[in-house]
């Protein structure tokens, strides 16, 4: 059985999930209308992701005697006028999604919930994989600056690693 505190902090993190996927989906919009296909393609699939993690604690709540809560979405403000910006923002955003979840880490331990913990853990992984993927996205941008061509070279290459991306996050959904 859930402890109530533990479900009101995996609400919480149903929130943050929804948060992340709306801001990867209104990023993917802004790179559709900018000439960045592969950008596009590859945070329109982010989105997707981040609503399959968010479901996961959906299952996951109310598998245990809790009951999960579908969040609002607020309005999210934010200027952009780069690639680079873009990725920036998505990379705060996950640095700020792995705090959470290390808040989540302790909870559980306080409470000695080793069963949570352990479901917890996924996510641990997950954003871990998350930022070395976004930094070495921004690294590569910053290394071309505002060249247009090398743009177009890394634009295609995001191109690429969303398959890679897909498949690792596939095998970490069978493992759960
Ligand atoms: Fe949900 O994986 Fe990042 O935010």
């Amino acid at each position: 059985m859930l402890k109530k505190e533990i479900e009101k902090a995996l609400n919480e993190q149903i929130a943050t999930e929804a948060a992340a996927s709306f801001l990867y989906l209104s990023l993917a919009s802004w790179c559709d209308t900018k000439g960045f296909e592969g950008s596009a393609a590859f945070l329109y699939q982010q989105s997707d992701e981040e609503r399959m993690h968010m479901l996961r604690l959906f299952h996951y709540i109310n598998n245990t005697g809790g009951s999960a809560i579908a969040p609002e979405i607020k309005k999210q403000n934010y200027k952009i006028s780069t690639l680079a910006d873009a990725y920036r923002l998505v990379y705060k955003s996950e640095i700020k999604v792995t705090e959470s979840v290390n808040e989540l880490v302790d909870l559980c331990t306080k409470q000695k919930d080793y069963s949570t913990l352990n479901f917890i853990q996924w996510y641990v992984s997950e954003q871990y994989e998350e930022e070395v993927l976004m930094k070495s996205i921004i690294d590569k941008i910053e290394l071309v600056g505002d060249d247009g061509k090398g743009l177009f070279m890394i634009d295609q290459y995001i191109k690429t690693i969303r398959k890679e991306n897909a498949a690792a996050e596939a095998k970490g959904g069978q493992e759960a």
